[in-house]
């Protein structure tokens, strides 16, 4: 460097904050994600939003250097030999590993764990509603069991907006897992037992107008993984049960009415019956 290297410091840190502004204007003026519609993604798009401001100054930091590097010490034509060894800088690598498990401690906790622990008592909340899935090669089921509606492989999902709802999830071959963009959440729907995840709605909207509002299988589970999606639609309360009202009673296309009801407890037996009895269209 000789003389020249506090100019290259100089430059090389204008840079960086200059790439750091434009960084943090495109991060903090452009939302990238889906639709969200949500409580519980909140929690989710926050911590990603934070994941990314401090993100910026970092690869602002390498790319500065980079740039800078590659401008100011380029070789005119074919190089004849190695360039100059880089000998050890004490302060710059220790100043980089403080900084960076600084970083990653930071992280650690704000909103690593913060996060899972505002997450879990969401996934606590009492629920207004639950619904029960189960992922079936290669569609949905759903069960309603506080009003005895179970709809198998129904033509979409109707949800009341601001209520919370339980999702009560399982599967009777291979693994699946429950995902709504718009809810963010993604939860494992596995043979034998139940898990559940926690969603309260906060807008309305629907898959014919915004593909985020879909219940999308989320774990590869065979030749129809990607087709295996169902349309959600998120309503007030009077429409919701309206809608249950009548898928109840059927006949709607591709849906049942009543059913045994022991759906959604794990693999019950007489599901492969149920479902050659029952279902017309496969
Ligand atoms: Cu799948």
């Amino acid at each position: 460097m000789g003389g020249d290297g506090r100019r290259d410091l100089v430059a090389t840190g204008v840079l960086w904050v200059i790439l750091t502004a434009l960084g943090e204007w495109a991060v903090l003026g452009t939302n990238m994600l889906p639709t969200l519609a949500s409580r519980q993604g909140e929690e989710v798009d926050g911590a990603f939003r934070l994941l990314m401001i401090y993100s910026v100054p970092v690869m602002a930091f390498v790319l500065a250097v980079l740039f800078y590097s590659v401008i100011r010490w380029r070789v005119e034509g074919r190089p004849e030999e190695d360039g100059p060894p880089l000998a050890d800088h004490r302060g710059f690598s220790r100043t980089w590993f403080f900084v960076s498990v600084g970083l990653a401690a930071l992280l650690f906790i704000h909103p690593g764990v913060t996060g899972l622990l505002a997450l879990e008592r969401e996934m606590k909340e009492e629920p207004d509603l639950v619904v029960e899935l189960t992922g079936v090669q290669w569609h949905w089921d759903v069960n309603f069991p506080e009003h005895g509606v179970t709809l198998e492989n129904p033509p979409e999902l109707v949800l009341p907006v601001g209520s919370t709802i339980r999702f009560d999830l399982t599967s009777t071959d291979v693994i699946h897992a429950f995902w709504v963009p718009a809810f963010r959440l993604k939860q494992d729907a596995i043979p034998g037992q139940t898990n559940s995840v926690t969603i309260t709605p906060l807008e309305t909207g629907s898959y014919e107008e915004d593909d985020a509002f879909r219940l999308q299988c989320a774990e590869l589970c065979g030749t129809g993984h990607a087709r295996m999606f169902l349309p959600v639609r998120v309503v007030d309360q009077a429409e919701f049960e309206e809608w249950l009202a009548g898928a109840g009673m059927g006949p709607m296309e591709g849906m049942e009415g009543m059913d045994m009801g022991d759906r959604g407890d794990g693999m019950g037996m007489g599901d492969e019956g149920d479902g050659m009895k029952m279902g017309d269209e496969g």
